[in-house]
């Protein structure tokens, strides 16, 4: 008899030379909320996600700390496993590809491709650029300025022997892919995108590295003088993940790498990745004569002011302060439903905050408080077990939320199944409204029908919150009495979204319930407002805080009584209180937390000092070092997104609201006095 439909879905493996930032958070929920979804539909699914440990990069940044590559990738990997867990994320497996069972996987994949397509991997002489950023190769043609094509880093000149797989040999089967199996490649533009980049022609694929120039790599398989190109082993964790060339056998692979009507196999990648995914994976797959996965998906990039995070601009936003400021829950609401999956978007805090307020505290949150704290008042806490009561409008609009949510789901079209589920919820204030399920005086047994409905429809939706929002679903699920987690109602095979009536009568509501209480963007955003130079904490953030309420409310409190304080004038002796000084900085870095912010290290004359300054926007920081600034040397230190600022520098705010850094005309070592 056949099982329930499988569905494979996995996430780019990461580079382990950052930390993870809000990029990788967004694939691994997007991901996740796929699984989840599945697996409330019957499916039986694998999720994997892992660790991208060698090639050129890792040897690099390895290097610069003076570690090796094997001990940076265990720092970094610790980082994605504490993360994960955070965040809810429910993966079966992680893989790193400096385990043994990855080096297996490649093997066999190679051993594979020379059995079946024996002319498709030869050695030659590599001729071109190679970018270290994207670790790909680049054609004389393709590269301006010395930058690589796709995201301008910069590239290096590689001439050396090198083996290589027959990709061009492989572009009419992949254009015949790309027609027949229009789902491959999603979105559509996408899709169209690398079409044409295989119907211009392919060149053969580079897949070895000179262990010369790049150590940290698998053994080529029959060549030990060179390593397997990084991406090459790369791509292979999708199998190697399932046992792929494991001697003892590999059910996992057997049951999850099959192909249509019954399996799927979804990789979800950024749109950076999209060529390696969809053209080069396919190709090794076809000379191995394995199956293909059934979908690419290119999801869109998350910018900051309409420009690309970056390290070096120090505007990349992590995950860690967002959880603390918002939760795992609200989070990953927005990242789901803010953008299509496909797009591109603009992050900020500030979305974050909005994005929740609206959805989660005025809507869904507000709507199961209300409603359990009217089972509480008019039936004394029981669900009452009567028939319920559908009007037209609600019968209808609960049919239509629920296939849209499916469709969207099945469709990889998180926003759109999440956006079912505000109007589901929409719908079901609007019914109150109409039904008015607190004026019981001679209409009770109409409330306790309308009560009934409402709860029971509750529970579809608590159920359908659980890919978006595990935690928050599963506390709405207990406040309904229905048990302790929609998840536990999990079974392969069995359909949860096909349940029509979730048999709420008679059961104990627990309340009240207050899961996503409404955000003050003051106190939650402070810092980050601190930082756009409102005022407020502006001054601990390393420059004069703008005339703004709190600021003048300390002065008060600190000044003496002056007849003139009314007119904001100060005396002599309060402003010799504040102790100015130059200060010499002597390094300048992006904040790890705060697009917004710079550390500075600064030589104050007789002491070292680290300051947070809020002028990102304004000065790069290797512009900085070496220069002379001034600053409050006898301010109370304050933490700012999590590092502390000992002093404050001053700044003029142009009328454009960017900050100019005043600096002594003329050589004046550190710590000279300023007056
Ligand atoms: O490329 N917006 O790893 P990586 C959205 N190791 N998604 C983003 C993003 C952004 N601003 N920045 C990164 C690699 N991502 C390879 C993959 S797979 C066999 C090997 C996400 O650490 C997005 O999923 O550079 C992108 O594809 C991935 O992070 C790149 O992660």
């Amino acid at each position: 008899m056949a099982g329930p439909r499988t569905f494979y879905v996995t996430t780019p493996i990461y580079y382990v030379n950052d930390l993870p930032h809000i990029g990788h958070t967004y694939t691994t929920v997007v991901a996740d909320a796929l699984a989840r979804f599945h697996r409330l539909a019957g499916d039986d699914v694998y999720f994997l996600t892992g660790t991208d440990e060698h090639g050129q990069k890792i040897e690099r940044a390895a290097k610069a700390r003076g570690i090796s590559p094997k001990e940076l990738a265990d720092e970094v990997v610790e980082n994605y496993r504490k993360l994960w867990p955070a965040l809810a994320i429910s993966n079966d497996d992680f893989i790193r590809t400096t385990e043994e069972r990855h080096r297996r996987g490649v093997e066999a994949l190679f051993a594979r491709i020379r059995e079946r397509t024996p002319d498709a991997i030869y050695k030659g002489k590599y001729v071109g650029w190679y970018c270290t950023g994207c670790e790909s190769f680049y054609p004389e043609n393709q590269v301006v300025d010395g930058k690589c094509p796709e995201q301008g880093h910069p590239v290096e000149r590689v001439e050396e022997e090198s083996w290589f797989f027959r990709l061009s040999a492989f572009a009419d089967r992949l254009l015949e892919l790309y027609d027949s199996h229009p789902e491959f490649v999603l979105p559509e533009t996408r899709r169209n995108e690398v079409r044409s980049f295989v119907a211009g022609g392919l060149r053969d694929l580079s897949i070895s590295r000179s262990r010369s120039k790049v150590s940290w790599g698998l053994p080529f398989p029959g060549d030990p003088d060179h390593v397997v190109y990084v991406w090459f082993d790369a791509l292979t964790n999708y199998v190697s993940a399932l046992g792929f060339g494991d001697p003892e056998g590999a059910p996992l692979y057997e049951k999850y790498w099959r192909e249509a009507p019954d399996a799927t196999v979804l990789h979800l990648v950024g749109k950076d990745i999209l060529r390696f995914h969809a053209v080069y994976w396919p190709a090794f797959l076809m000379a191995a004569g394995l199956p293909l996965p059934t979908t690419i998906f290119g999801h869109g990039w998350w910018l900051r002011d309409e420009s690309k995070m970056s390290k070096t601009r120090g505007n990349v936003a992590r995950p860690g302060p967002l959880l603390e400021d918002f939760g795992a829950d609200a989070l990953r609401w927005f990242l789901l439903r803010e953008i299509p999956l496909g797009h591109d978007g603009n992050y900020s805090d500030e979305a974050v905050l909005d994005r929740t307020n609206s959805d989660l505290a005025n809507n869904i949150g507000n709507l199961f408080s209300r409603v359990v704290a009217l089972v509480a008042k008019g039936e004394k806490g029981t669900v009452p077990a009567v028939e319920p009561l559908y009007d037209d409008e609600l019968g209808e609009a609960t049919r239509e939320v629920r296939e849209r949510y499916r469709a969207g789901f099945e469709s990889c079209d998180p926003a759109a199944a999440l956006r079912a589920l505000t109007d589901h919820a929409d719908a079901l204030n609007r019914y109150l409204v109409r039904q008015e399920p607190w004026r019981r005086k001679g209409r009770e047994e109409h409330c306790s029908r309308v009560l009934r409905t409402v709860v029971g429809e509750l529970a579809h939706l608590a159920l359908r919150l659980h890919p978006a929002m595990p935690g928050a679903a599963a506390t709405f699920w207990q406040a309904l009495g229905l048990g302790e987690d929609p998840a536990t109602e999990i079974a392969a095979g069995k359909d949860l979204l096909a349940v029509d009536d979730w048999a709420v009568g008679g059961n104990s509501v627990q309340g009240p319930l207050k899961v996503f209480p409404r955000l003050d963007k003051k106190k939650v955003l402070g810092e980050a407002i601190a930082a756009d130079g409102g005022g407020g904490r502006d001054a601990a953030a390393g420059r004069p805080a703008k005339p703004g309420k709190e600021a003048g409310a300390k002065k008060k409190a600190d000044a003496a009584p002056d007849e003139d304080e009314g007119a904001g004038i100060i005396t002599i002796d309060e402003f010799f209180r504040v102790k100015l000084r130059t200060a010499k900085v002597l390094k300048a870095e992006p904040h790890p937390n705060a697009d917004k912010l710079l550390r500075l290290e600064i030589d104050l004359g007789d002491e070292k000092r680290q300051l947070v300054a809020g002028i990102a926007k304004a000065y790069r920081p290797e512009d900085l070092v070496g220069r002379t600034i001034v600053v409050v040397a006898n301010l109370k230190p304050a933490k700012l997104r999590g590092l502390v600022s000992e002093g404050m520098l001053l700044a003029a705010t142009g009328p454009d609201g960017v900050p100019h850094l005043l600096m002594p005309d003329g050589d004046v070592p550190p710590g000279s006095p300023v007056s």
